[in-house]
């Protein structure tokens, strides 16, 4: 995608369907001609103009508004045409069909055709030129996507904040402050003989420990906002008949899964996705868990199994009038037996005591009856349970707000705290180890880099933009 970005692009940007107003874009190097075949003259300079499009014969296709953002005015930075049309399918194609024909037309005055090489656009082909051309950086870029897939408030809001260059100025900061320092060591470099003293004067080892600081801060928000946006995964599991669908149901509000008396009554995972102060959860209902000579059972359990083993947390539900019976409470620890050597230890289990409405918490709860009781009858708990949820999830308020980051940047913000601890070390040495340290905090600038784009393979940018849809 990233060979052909200067072919002139066009697309419809305005979702497919019904609408009021639909709209074509055209991004290239140069449109005028373009504009005075559609509109019939040209256009002022970013000014909505009402006006018919015109079709080969001059006959108009619609009527509507038209903007033309010359470059580098506009989103792309190229020249942009804007045709504001009635936002119906087929009205909304023939004018891109228009588009298309009439680029390949040949100019009156030129003979040549007005708009060589006019092409449909690839997902956020748009976008991706506004990064080539410097509009915008790549968080930003992502941002935009991120905007648009939002799916709750706190997730549109905090892509905002991305979009607008919250996330961008806080890794220039970092950058300008990593750069300072690498200059500084760069330097003592080229003058061994001064190497102590010279770094020791600058401080160097303070300027590292705030950089670390202040990466720490960037790194808590972004955290925060990947989990805005992927949310986690929640697996509820345990034995027949504890009330698995039921507390998924409780959550959801909703009767997504089949609930009955019947031990071993939900055979396929059930999911749906809950959220909990603007958090995502994707909250799964499993098979409960016992040997079963059923087969369709068998399977039902060996799906569970699996979901188990993809999950963030698990909700390990417990059956209130059973938990005192020694053969269920023998299954259970075998469950659990099976859980801590399938979990890796960084995902958190919960014991979730069900149906305290009918049993209630045994009086001497042991280590093994902590957790949460609740109960998915009559929702008592449920909310307690939302709470700790969240908790679970890692969820913490970031008072400034936090930017709707990507897994992507929480991945490379990692790698900079990897290398800069690496450096403290070179630093901290005995006999310090310049040269490994330069090279970790080029590395650290490296992949401080990759989040804005400025330094990245082009298949990453390929993938990131592949992602975006039609027409952004
Ligand atoms: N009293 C009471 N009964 C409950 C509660 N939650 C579930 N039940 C009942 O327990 C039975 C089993 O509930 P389900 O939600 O189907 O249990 P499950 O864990 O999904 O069962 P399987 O799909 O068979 O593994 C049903 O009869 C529910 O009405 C509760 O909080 N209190
Ligand atoms: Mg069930």
């Amino acid at each position: 995608m990233l060979a052909r970005t200067t072919d002139p692009i066009v697309a419809i940007a305005t979702a497919s369907g019904r609408g009021a107003v639909g709209i074509v874009r055209v991004s290239g190097a140069r449109l005028a001609p373009l504009v005075d075949a559609l509109c019939g003259r040209p256009l002022k300079p970013r000014e909505a103009t009402y006006l018919p499009f015109r079709d080969a014969a001059g006959e108009p296709v619609d009527h509507g508004l038209a903007i033309h953002f010359p470059s580098p005015h506009s989103f792309t930075g190229e020249d942009v045409l804007e045709l504001q049309a009635h936002g119906g399918t087929v009205v909304l194609q023939l004018l891109l069909a228009r588009c298309l024909e009439a680029a390949a037309e040949a100019d009156p005055v030129t003979g040549r055709p007005r708009l060589p090489g006019l092409r449909v656009a690839e997902p956020g082909e748009f976008s991706q030129r506004a990064f080539l051309n410097g509009k915008i950086d790549l968080a930003q870029a992502e941002a935009i996507a991120d905007l648009i897939d939002a799916s709750t408030e706190a997730a549109a809001r905090s892509a905002g904040r991305s979009l607008s260059g919250a996330f961008s100025r806080e890794i220039h900061a970092l950058r300008d402050a990593l750069i300072h320092l690498r200059m500084l060591v760069e330097a003592t470099l080229d003058f061994p003989e001064e190497e102590i003293d010279f770094l020791q004067k600058a401080d160097a080892t303070g300027q590292l420990a705030k950089l670390q600081a202040q990466l720490a801060a960037v790194q808590q928000r972004a955290k925060q906002g990947a989990l805005l946006r992927e949310g986690i995964k929640v697996v509820i599991a345990g034995q027949p008949n504890a009330g698995k669908s039921s507390l998924l149901n409780a959550l959801a509000g909703a009767e997504l899964a089949i609930v009955s008396a019947v031990a071993g009554t939900t055979r396929d995972v059930v999911s749906e996705t809950i959220q909990i102060h603007g958090v995502p959860l994707h909250v799964v209902d499993t098979a409960g868990l016992r040997e079963s000579s059923d087969e369709v059972e068998q399977i039902g359990v060996a799906r569970a199994w699996g979901q188990i083993e993809g999950a963030d947390a698990v909700l390990f539900l417990h059956d209130l009038t059973r938990a005192g019976q020694p053969e269920y409470a023998a299954a259970d620890a075998e469950i659990l037996r099976v859980l801590q050597h399938k979990l890796p230890a960084s995902v958190p289990v919960l014991d979730v005591w069900n149906k305290q409405d009918a049993a209630p918490m045994p009086e001497t709860a042991g280590a093994a009856q902590q957790g949460i009781a609740l109960s998915a009858k009559t929702g008592l708990g449920i909310e307690a349970l939302r709470e700790q949820l969240l908790a679970m999830a890692g969820w913490q308020a970031v008072p400034e707000g936090v930017y709707l980051a990507r897994a992507r940047h929480v991945q490379a913000l990692g790698q900079v705290e990897t290398h800069l601890a690496l450096a403290a070390s070179h630093l901290a040495a005995q006999a310090q180890l310049l040269d490994l340290l330069a090279e970790e905090l080029r590395l650290a600038q490296n992949a401080l880099n990759e989040i804005t784009g400025e330094f990245g393979a082009d298949d990453l940018l390929g993938v990131i933009f592949s992602r975006f849809c039609i027409g952004k």
